[in-house]
């Protein structure tokens, strides 16, 4: 992970650049809205930070977490064909009812984000 120059919050055990939305937030259905961001998988924690033009905008920028997930007592699998009409798509539910899609047409990048985000949960279920 993380090639110079080298984002905000990175080194951590996973990170890079991965569309995502929300489609449901507290138990509600919200209207889908796709964004590039920069995915850091911080222990129990991921953290979302939209992408502000490319390259060095990294540096310098408000690069503020957007949105940050508690993976605690979520689940993440490969979305159904129904969810959406991209290739290579996760489905992430959170125990408070949030549910987003992440995706890359990297298969080998979202097979690597499913691996390490499955860890993540099952290592931190009983924090
Ligand atoms: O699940 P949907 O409603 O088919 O999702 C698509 C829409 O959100 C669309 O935007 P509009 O809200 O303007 O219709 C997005 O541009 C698409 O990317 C969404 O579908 P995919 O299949 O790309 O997740």
């Amino acid at each position: 992970c993380c090639s110079s120059p080298r984002p905000p919050a990175c080194p951590s055990e996973k990170c890079g650049i991965l569309n995502m939305t929300k489609i449901t937030e507290n138990g509600k259905k919200v209207r889908k809205n796709w964004t590039s961001s920069w995915t850091s998988l911080q222990g129990s924690m991921l953290l979302f930070t939209k992408q502000q033009g490319s390259g060095t905008s990294w540096f310098g920028g408000q690069s503020k977490p957007e949105i940050t997930v508690d993976l605690r007592g979520g689940s993440v699998e490969w979305a159904s064909k129904d969810k959406s009409s991209k290739k290579h798509v996760l489905e992430l539910k959170t125990q408070q009812g949030t549910e987003l899609l992440i995706q890359s047409e990297n298969e080998s990048t979202v097979n690597d984000w499913l691996r390490a985000l499955q860890d993540a949960i099952s290592t931190h279920a009983f924090d």
